[in-house]
């Protein structure tokens, strides 16, 4: 049974920057969160039509947020290396390519439905699918390409609705020996440090390792490790291979054991979640308005899909926050989902006008702060609501 334990309120799509004449018919959904009892997935109750969301004009750039290029080859290097260096590569969700890149071209294949992106990894030499993750796609993969040996996807499968599909796809085309990889937001990171803006339109699910392992083996997959990592404020890493055919590490007992022991299977955990995201509104909304009326001016470094949460939840708009600078160029001249604060370069603007400025991008905290050191020298202070509402230098 599904049980709802959070109400975000009305919400814009999270990546849909809009043009000031599309104010007017911009579209909004109820936020809303529960969990199912049976399986322990977190998810949002009522899911956004994909195409809504991934098309042509989808904004969200990997390659522009340059620590994700580095974790990318990281990764791949990784998988190479420790999986009998995989030729037969399949990556959903290839956004603008900075996994599949350091693959080779002959073997490996991308399935993208944002044509803006697709075309990007076409022209990088890759075939590139424009089209959903489903098991008819898979089918027809099997046919042209044949089977993978690697099946790699990043803050992707999380995106996906049905995931008994999305799973008996990858099972479909999964060769005998090879494994299946994806890293997504991890929920007990989220529940632990209270960053309710991972939760939006574009993240119908909110993964544990718990509900993730019911969810494979119904589908005849299994897991066999796990990395628990930082990128994206706190992310898991999940292995899969074939039910039966690999030996799950210790990885995936203590990862099990974590979150049983923190209760995500608990509804109870839930609910004090809940009260935590109400209270850290008021703390932000309270801090925000405080220094307004004390004549502070605040800006916003990123504008991201987790910002459009905060300030729809929230309520933040230009009455206080003047601006979010953000470093992809397909977002600036545009305005934040929703709330319409408006979205410039980094070079558009000079920091030493602004007092505060709320990290939009909190999970970039220490780059950030390293690269604007002359604002902190200067007496410019930062603002958080991970893990709690505070101001730093
Ligand atoms: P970032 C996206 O969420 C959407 P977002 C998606 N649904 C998803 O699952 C997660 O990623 C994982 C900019 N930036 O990565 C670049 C600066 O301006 O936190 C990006 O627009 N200055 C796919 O949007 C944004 O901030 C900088 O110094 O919450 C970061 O977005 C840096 C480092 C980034 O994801």
């Amino acid at each position: 049974m599904y049980k709802e334990f959070l109400d975000l309120g009305k919400h814009p799509i999270a990546n849909a920057f809009v043009n000031e004449e599309d104010f007017e018919d911009e579209f909004f959904f109820d936020l809303k969160v529960g969990w199912d009892e049976e399986t322990k997935l977190v998810s949002i109750k009522n899911f956004v039509e994909p195409k809504k969301i991934f098309n042509e004009d989808y904004p969200y750039n990997t390659s522009n947020s340059f620590p994700m290029i580095q974790h990318f080859k990281e990764t791949a290097n990784m998988l190479y290396r420790d999986y009998n260096k995989p030729q037969r590569v399949l990556e959903i969700g290839s956004n603008s390519g900075p996994f599949i890149d350091n693959f080779s071209k002959a073997d490996s294949i991308c399935v993208e439905p944002c044509s803006n992106f697709s075309k990007v990894t076409e022209d990088m030499g890759y075939k590139t699918y424009t089209e959903f993750w489903t098991t008819e796609l898979a089918e027809k993969i099997i046919e042209e390409d044949g089977y993978r040996d690697l099946i790699y996807a990043a803050n992707c499968i999380c995106h996906i609705h049905d995931l008994d599909d999305t799973f008996r796809a990858v099972k479909k085309l999964l060769s005998p020996s090879g494994i299946f990889v994806f890293e997504d937001p991890s929920l007990l990171r989220i529940l632990e440090r209270g960053s309710y803006d991972q939760i939006y339109d574009e993240h119908p699910h909110i993964f544990s390792v718990t509900s993730l392992s019911n969810l494979l083996r119904s589908n005849g997959l299994q897991i066999f490790r796990v990395d628990n990592l930082s990128v994206h404020g706190g992310s898991n890493r999940i292995y899969a291979c074939h039910v039966d055919s690999c030996l799950p590490d210790d990885s995936v007992r203590e990862n099990l054991t974590k979150e049983k022991n923190f209760g995500i299977s608990n509804f109870e955990t839930y609910e004090i979640f809940a009260e935590r995201v109400a209270n850290s509104k008021k703390k932000l909304v309270k801090l925000l308005e405080g220094l307004k009326n004390d004549g502070k001016e605040i800006m916003c470094i990123g504008a991201t899909a987790k910002s459009t949460t905060v300030f729809n939840y929230c309520g933040v708009g230009t009455d206080l926050i003047d601006v979010i600078t953000d470093t992809t160029i397909d977002k600036q001249g545009k305005f934040s989902p929703g709330m319409h604060v408006p979205i410039v370069s980094r070079e558009d603007i000079n920091i030493l006008d602004y007092d505060y400025v709320y990290l939009g991008a909190w999970n970039f905290k220490d780059v950030i702060a390293n690269r604007e050191k002359e604002f902190v020298e200067n007496g410019g202070k930062f603002i958080t609501h991970v893990p709690e509402v505070m101001i730093f230098s």
